[in-house]
């Protein structure tokens, strides 16, 4: 199993301020575009230190965009990637901080997608403030599917299974691992966040 670092999170632990109620009744969606060659790869030593290397020709993974909608039933995600290639070792993530009350939580969308293998790409909703001890929530009404033809990535998740947010913000992450063992592991990635945020008179 892949081991979680902090690295991999940081991006989706930023935003953590509690933000102000929209006052549209609709849907909030955004997208934004992320940096194009900004593929890094990474490789955490024994000793603690964190080696990273910059491949900017390396087009698989890379994250072009990131669009987020916060509907009134559903949080839904859609990344595109510069190249998005089926690879066994590959994780697609989606990251969700879902603030109701004052209170944040952390979940994350998980999504392989790797193998021909339907029960191993079964997306998962995981959720825990450590990312490395992450657990399974059990969400049955997570989805995830991927377009390799359009380099695109879907995924979405019921407010329920969030427990209804009034606010969310949402990241991304591509993850591949290189090499893993006790001491060292290397991996490529790439990772995007945005902040979506529903007024809390759409709560259900
Ligand atoms: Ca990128």
């Amino acid at each position: 199993m892949t081991r979680f670092t902090t690295a991999m999170v940081a991006g989706a632990l930023i935003a953590a301020t509690a933000l102000p109620g929209a006052t549209s009744s609709s849907a909030q969606l955004k997208r934004e575009a992320d940096s194009r060659g900004d593929v890094e790869r990474v490789t955490e030593n024994p000793d603690g230190t964190t080696d990273r290397v910059d491949r900017p020709r390396h087009r698989d993974g890379d994250i072009v965009s990131i669009q987020a909608t916060h509907g009134d039933r559903r949080v839904y995600v859609v990344v595109r990637y510069a190249d998005l290639i089926r690879r066994a070792d590959m994780q697609l993530r989606a990251p969700v901080r879902a603030f109701k009350g004052g209170e944040a939580r952390q979940y994350q969308i998980r999504s392989a997608n790797g193998t021909s293998d339907d029960r191993l790409n079964r997306p998962l909703l995981l959720v825990g403030d450590n990312p490395a001890d992450m657990s399974d929530t059990g969400c049955r009404a997570v989805e995830a599917s991927v377009d390799f033809a359009a380099d695109v990535w879907r995924a979405s998740v019921s407010r329920s299974c969030l427990g209804r947010p009034y606010s969310v913000v949402v990241a991304t992450q591509y993850f591949r691992q290189l090499s893993f063992d006790v001491d060292t592991e290397t991996y490529l990635w790439d990772r995007h966040r945005v902040n979506v945020r529903l007024h809390r008179g759409q709560q259900r």
